[in-house]
């Protein structure tokens, strides 16, 4: 499944999910796509190559689009043995369009990588696991000369009145102009326009529209709307892309946030997409599980730590009124590794595809970049710079964030919008977490983070599932739940603080490349409130418990 609606009534599209025979290691298998290798019994612990392979029939001959929400991490893809794109990161989706294909089979191969090297700056041996494989949804679509690409929505708010810009993205792959006329429909109110789209290029057609009646989305209040835009050509329709959108505006101001002008406190989670067994393919209904199971703890926010997430878990977020924070791709990467000569351009594609993607989303309210990496250098400041600067050029409504552990060191607090902390008192170091605390945010306020709100962006301490010690010692449950009881108690009663990310939501697998087994039990990083199979620990109420008492 693609998405939890469906993108198009006009185009005709194929899912792709399903078997492909898979080769690693000389070895041929068969293998679930979506899904990651390491389900196999031979290919648990594998990282390096392999190669997938599918036969597809075209049913008419004409253009067709194959796109991959996401492979990991790197892939390379042919058509009938020519090669139609490459790909970097596991955590963005990407297409290829190919113009002119005959009716009938076609073999389509995807080289897949997910080997650790100069040739990967953001996959990198981590505190979360790198798997291997075509791990999201893929789909084969049917395009005509002249479809639509993209939709962008901009929703605003004035004197209590919405209105918002649509922007349509159209494409003409064929090597003539071409009129069209676009037409959209959005909560009962339709535009049209006549566009001349220039051979061999694209245009973007924009509606400004005033709108009445609207029910915004909102925290809880998850008001949707299907926008459709068809294009026409000589009065029949030709293509069509619906996305689903909500009214809704973020604002930063007064150090605190705001949603349609309301103040709002961010209770999350900090989740990796990472399941037992399934690893980073997490299917539909353990996405929901997840989503159940971090409402019932009454958090009304995730963070998507460290990369941007499956869409569909996107759309369930939308769907359920959750506010989300989505990070692009970097965790822990120190200014050696932001050295690497790929990291700059790994990082422009990701941020690119990551928005242009999930620009639509309403709960999507902060974008996050480069969480504990290099901000207490020049060199790293430069990019944490242009990677502010890159997402204010795609995306100006929107706040920005980075989560920093250079506590006292850090130099680009002045530069995002919120200013985030990771802090693991009394489990990393023994403190007072008050007046750890107060030092945190008195230097926050000198450094540049002065009427900016503060998050909390990640807190918690590590237990090992079913481990019972009545001196409630550290990696017992007992000692996770104190550690964050004792926590929460602080950030949530504390007026400064505009949110709380407990790390994490679920234990997840680490790898054991780059010594993380030392400090990682069983080779998971262990701060999940329930375990890799969702079994709630201690912790799991004492969140509950405190996110449901304050705010
Ligand atoms: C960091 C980091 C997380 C995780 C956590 C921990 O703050 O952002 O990815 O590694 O620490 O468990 O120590």
């Amino acid at each position: 499944m693609i998405r939890l609606f469906d993108t198009h009534k006009i185009r005709e599209t194929r899912e792709l999910d399903g078997m492909w025979d898979f080769t690693a290691g000389g070895k041929t298998y068969r293998l679930p796509v979506p899904a990651c290798w390491e389900q196999h019994p031979d290919l648990l612990n594998y990282r390096g190559r392999g190669t997938y392979k599918k036969t597809i029939n075209i049913k008419k001959s004409g253009n067709i689009r194959l796109e991959f929400k996401g492979v990991s991490h790197t892939a390379d893809v042919y058509l009938d043995g020519e090669k139609i794109t490459h790909h970097y990161n596991a955590f963005t989706p990407f297409s290829a369009v190919v113009k002119n294909v005959n009716e009938g089979a076609h073999e389509l191969r995807v080289d897949v990588d997910n080997s650790f090297g100069e040739s990967s700056a953001l996959h990198i041996p981590n505190d979360y696991y790198t798997y291997g494989g075509i791990t999201r949804s893929a789909a084969l679509e049917y395009l005509p000369d002249v479809y639509i690409e993209r939709i962008r929505f901009t929703p605003s708010l004035k004197d209590g009145k919405w209105s918002a810009e649509t922007e349509v993205m159209i494409k003409n792959l064929s090597e003539t102009a071409k009129t069209v006329t676009v037409k959209t429909a959005l909560a009962g109110a339709e535009a049209e326009r006549e566009a001349e789209i220039p051979a061999a290029s694209g245009t973007t057609v924009a509606f400004e529209q005033d709108f009445d009646g609207i029910k915004p989305w909102f925290v809880g209040e998850p008001n949707l709307y299907e926008l459709t835009s068809e294009i026409f050509i000589n009065g029949v329709p030709t293509d069509d892309l619906i996305e689903r959108v909500g009214f809704r505006t973020v604002e930063v101001r007064d150090a605190k946030i705001f949603i349609n002008d309301k103040p709002v406190y961010m209770k999350g989670f900090n989740r990796h997409e990472d399941y037992a067994v399934d690893g980073c393919a997490v299917s539909v209904q353990h996405m929901v599980q997840d989503m159940d199971l971090m409402q019932a703890a009454n958090a009304n926010a995730v963070r998507t730590c460290h990369y941007p997430n499956d869409e569909r878990f996107l759309d369930l977020c939308d769907e359920r009124g959750i506010m989300v924070w989505e990070e692009n791709h970097a965790r822990g990467l120190g200014l050696k590794d932001m050295q690497n000569p790929n990291f700059e351009r790994q990082c422009e594609d990701c941020i690119r595809e990551m928005i242009e993607n999930h620009y639509n989303h309403p709960s999507i309210i902060i974008w996050g970049i480069l969480n504990e990496c290099a901000s207490e250098t020049d060199e790293g400041r430069q990019m944490y710079k242009k990677q502010y600067g890159q997402i204010k050029s795609m995306d100006k409504t929107r706040p920005t964030t980075s989560a920093t552990c250079r506590h006292f060191t850090d130099i680009c607090l002045d530069l995002p919008d919120i200013v985030s902390f990771n802090m693991y008192s009394n489990w990393y170091i023994d403190c007072d977490i008050a007046e750890r605390n107060n030092e945190e945010l008195d230097w926050i306020y000198k450094s540049g983070g002065e009427n900016k709100p503060v998050i909390v962006s990640e807190l918690g301490a590590a237990a090992i599932y079913g481990y019972r010690d009545r001196t409630r010692c550290k990696w017992s449950e007992e000692g996770q739940s104190d550690i964050i009881r004792d926590n929460l108690e602080v950030y949530m009663n504390d007026d400064r603080i505009s949110g709380v990310f407990v790390w994490q939501f679920a234990d997840c697998r680490v790898t054991e490349e780059g010594d993380w087994f030392q400090s990682r039990a069983r080779c998971h990083n262990n701060k999940g409130v329930v375990d890799e199979y969702r079994r709630p620990k201690i912790a799991y109420d004492t969140v509950a418990e405190l996110f449901g008492k304050y705010r």
